[in-house]
């Protein structure tokens, strides 16, 4: 352990082997809450049951909870509170247990818990932010109905909302009022809500498969409403398609969704009220860009799908959070993916897998997708978690087919409807139903690592036979040094090289550590396609030759794996340069060009291929990243693309401009094809293109074009880049959600003094660390931009660990997710590592710091 914490006590890591059953449940609870922004009143009665034959104390978590009194079956009681937690001694197995605290919403920066966020209250509950309300065994393997009775003041906070269907409502006198909310589906804490404010709703209907009407409320600020019409649609679609795809209906009368201005995630599953960030709600032509209104559809889709995935069946304990998380995820993708393309909508999750979990795995923090131990479950809340999860998942489906995956899932949620159940659970369901043997997938679950998978495809022209040669590796990772081999799922497919055609086409389920496959009937040489579709989250390493690459960017009929050829060959040639000083852009200039005049493709798909990969994928790919060499690399690729394919990056601009706004996809995939080539036309140095991207930052009418624009100038020294931020700020300030990509698009630039003006917005009247989608915007931002954040002087460094300790004084959550770009340490020279240590070291040097970060900060420092 590290020397520093000899000096404070060490938090206690939870182990998952640690898991017992709960000593009391709590069948029913009636909550009483006089609500006011100051001070809250909770007043809870809670029946609870002795669970076995033991002797032990009720015992009830509490966190920052103003203790007023305690009575067992109306009568005062004795009672120890103690390091969180009230001891109660019980002598029958049953009582009624009364508690009063005081809570205070507005002195709430943690946004756990009650709280207020611009006048409104709400809550947050999930993970454990519910004995932040009151005392209660806060764990989800407790389910309880829930009773909830509000009274607030009727100015303030004219709407009152809770979980369940509203039972009565009524005037209290002296200008206030009370609702009451009845839950009659058993629940866990996490999922418990409420909101208090002055909101109006943008209301519809929703009328089931088996024929119940749903009322449907989406509730916001008075302002905002005419901003809810996207995030409807996708509710009603997301509602449809559960019933159709998973057979899955919605359960009581009401579903509303309320939009908060300060939360700290996306979003929040709580049954039948969700609460969202406002950036998944929000949305019109002139304020959101094409990828907010999808990523709004996704995440409505993904809080109602955890109505089943999550709330009628729910996690045993928070080491099975991937079941819920990673199979939401996975119905989630699914559903984007049916709402339009599903090849563009499998490059995107690829594109986030990359970038957010592989680099997690590879680290000091990964952790398997069931993690073994804790020290705080908000950190658990991770790329791993949700979108490997969500690959597992994908690979079940991949193995079992659509239908014995469908029969699975029905298994599975009429087994463990009303309970809280393990991923273990999950997985037996799909081996039950489908006859399917998944002894081994299980490791998926227990194993952390991205398996390198070594694919050698040898052709004998003599006897016409292939022998592909599999082998796989999973590396080593913190606390698991020794791993088994997994069952890889890997889409494959030949082609021959000369006249094209497509030899075999299959699923290779790669189970031990090497393995050969052999085609037949393969009369020329063979190219091999390999993990089409990215079947399996693992990376290949193939060598396939230039000319191969190009060919399957050209040809291959799987346009996902079409694309990750084109990555590929990019890749290669990106890693080349930086090695050795320049490479030759030729195979990549040629492919591109032919992917661009290749009129059978569509402009979302084009704009996805002839993207280079990221500065940071780059650097994930070499054992020492080396930032400016990098930068460097891809700039002069970036550059020779726009020069030599110029006339066509110019036709691209031209064809893809609109008259006027649409939604469609096909409209969407022009905006995102003409922002794409306006980039390369500022690569290339076109004397024009500043203008260009002044022109269409100032005539569009879309924010998509105009984010687009705005970001080619933000990296740019043109005089056009000041004029359009000011003018951009000008018209956007009193926005909040808009302000953000302000400040977001300065901090991905790619000038040299990025490090200077984000430490200048910083200090800017509009910053703010409370809030934390604006921290995101600023400092998230600024640590994903590698080159500046690694600046060799270390000023990225100590400007990050700064904003984490002054946030985790308000936020420990949103402190901890700014905490592992500095854990990539072991990847730079010894300069930049010594410098990130050292800041690391600071940060967990610090009194008084917060289990969050001091996890993340020491689990970093190794
Ligand atoms: N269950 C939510 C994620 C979530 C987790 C924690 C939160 O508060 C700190 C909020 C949301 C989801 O998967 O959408
Ligand atoms: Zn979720």
């Amino acid at each position: 352990m590290l020397d520093a914490m000899k000096t404070t006590a060490t938090p206690a890591a939870v182990l998952r082997e640690a898991y017992r059953e709960p000593d009391w449940l709590v069948p029913e609870i009636a909550l009483e809450f006089a609500l006011g922004p100051d001070r809250t009143v909770v007043r809870a009665t809670l029946r609870v049951e002795r669970n076995g034959g033991h002797r032990e104390p009720l015992r009830l978590d509490g966190e920052d909870l103003a203790l007023v009194g305690v009575r067992v079956d109306g009568r005062p009681a004795e009672h120890r509170y103690a390091d969180g937690v009230l001891s109660i001694p019980l002598g029958g197995d049953t009582a009624e247990v009364e508690t009063v605290v005081e809570i205070s919403p507005n002195s709430n920066s943690q946004l756990m818990g009650l709280y207020e966020s611009g006048g409104i209250l709400c809550t947050q509950c999930e993970a454990e932010g519910f004995r932040r309300i009151t005392f209660f065994p806060d764990r989800p393997d407790v389910l309880s109905s829930y009773k909830v009775r509000m009274t607030a003041d009727k100015a303030r906070y004219p709407v009152l909302l809770a979980n369940g269907d509203p039972v009565a409502a009524g005037d209290a006198g002296e200008g206030r009022h009370w609702a009451e909310w009845h839950d009659p589906f058993p629940k866990p804490c996490y999922l418990f809500a409420l909101v208090a404010g002055d909101l109006v709703a943008n209301r519809d209907q929703f009328v089931t498969a088996g024929g119940k009407t749903v009322e449907l409320g989406i509730w916001v600020r008075e302002g905002d409403l005419a901003k809810t019409e996207h995030a409807m649609a996708s509710l009603k679609a997301a509602m449809a398609w559960d019933e159709r795809v998973y057979g899955r209906e919605y359960d009581l009368g009401v579903f509303n969704i309320v939009a908060v201005s300060d939360f700290n995630f996306g979003a929040m599953e709580n049954k039948g009220l969700n609460i969202f960030n406002s950036r998944y709600i929000l949305a019109d032509p002139d304020t959101a860009t094409d990828a907010d209104y999808d990523a709004i559809a996704g995440v409505v889709a993904h809080e109602y799908f955890h109505n089943w995935s999550g709330n009628r069946v729910t996690c045993r304990d928070w080491f099975q959070l991937s079941l819920k998380e990673g199979f939401t995820v996975f119905r989630d993708q699914q559903f984007s993916a049916d709402q339009g393309s599903p090849a563009v909508k499998r490059i995107e999750d690829v594109r986030v897998l990359r970038a957010a979990q592989f680099p997690e795995d590879a680290g000091p923090l990964a952790h398997p997708v069931r993690p073994e131990s804790y020290i705080e479950i908000s950190n658990f809340y991770t790329a791993t978690v949700y979108n490997k999860g969500a690959e597992l998942i994908r690979m079940i489906h991949t193995i079992l087919g659509p239908d014995k995956f469908r029969a699975g899932s029905d298994l599975y949620f009429e087994r463990h409807d009303g309970e809280a159940a393990t991923c273990e659970d999950f997985v037996a369901a799909m081996e039950d139903a489908s006859g399917c043997d998944l002894s081994q997938f299980r490791l998926w679950y227990s194993q952390a690592g991205t398996p390198r998978v070594r694919a050698d495809l040898t052709h004998h022209a003599g006897d016409g036979r292939a022998h592909l040669e599999l082998a796989q590796e999973l590396p080593s990772t913190p606390g698991q040094d020794q791993k088994k081999p997994m069952p890889i799922p890997l889409k494959v497919a030949l082609f021959g090289e000369l006249t094209g055609e497509k030899y075999a086409d299959r699923l290779v389920v790669l189970e031990e550590t090497a393995q050969e496959i052999v085609f037949e009937g393969i009369g020329e040489r063979p190219i091999l396609s390999i993990n089409r579709d990215f079947s399996a989250p693992v990376v290949i390493e193939s060598g396939r030759s230039a000319d191969d690459l190009a060919f399957l960017s050209a040809q291959d009929d799987n346009p996902f794996a079409r694309y990750e050829a084109m990555q590929q060959l990019m890749l290669d040639t990106l890693v080349a340069a930086v090695a050795g000083g320049k490479a030759d852009h030729a195979a990549v200039i040629e492919a591109v060009r032919r992917t661009l005049e290749d009129e059978r493709l569509d402009a979302a798909f084009v704009a996805e291929a002839v993207l280079l990969p990221t500065e940071a994928f780059i650097g994930d790919q070499m054992l020492v990243v080396d930032p400016e060499a990098i930068h460097a690399a891809r700039e002069a690729l970036r550059t020779d693309l726009g020069q030599e394919l110029e006339p066509l990056w110019r036709s691209a601009y031209a064809s893809t401009a609109a008259n006027r706004f649409e939604t469609s996809p096909s409209a969407k995939g022009a905006r995102r094809l003409r922002t794409v080539a306006l980039g390369y036309l500022m690569a290339a140095g076109a004397e024009d293109a500043a203008a260009l991207a002044l022109a269409q930052f100032e005539g569009a009418d879309n924010m998509t074009d105009r984010q687009g624009a705005l970001g080619m100038l933000s990296n740019s020294d043109a005089a056009e880049r000041d004029r359009a931020l000011d003018a951009f700020y000008a018209r956007y300030r009193s926005n909040a959600l808009v302000l953000d990509k302000w400040f977001s698009v300065q901090a991905l630039s790619t000038r040299d003094d990025t490090a200077e003006a984000v430490e200048r917005l910083a200090k800017h009247p509009d910053f703010t660390l409370a809030n934390p989608n604006r921290m995101r915007a600023l400092v998230g931002a600024f640590a994903a931009n590698q080159r500046a954040f690694h600046q060799t002087d270390g000023r990225g460094y100590r400007f990050l660990a700064e904003m984490i300790l002054a946030v985790d004084k308000l936020n420990p959550q949103t402190a901890a997710r700014l905490v592992p770009p500095l854990g990539r340490w072991r990847r730079f020279d010894e300069a930049r590592a010594a410098l990130m240590q050292a800041e690391l070291r600071r940060v967990v040097e610090t009194k008084g710091l917060s289990k969050d970060v001091f996890e993340q900060a020491s689990k970093s420092l190794g």
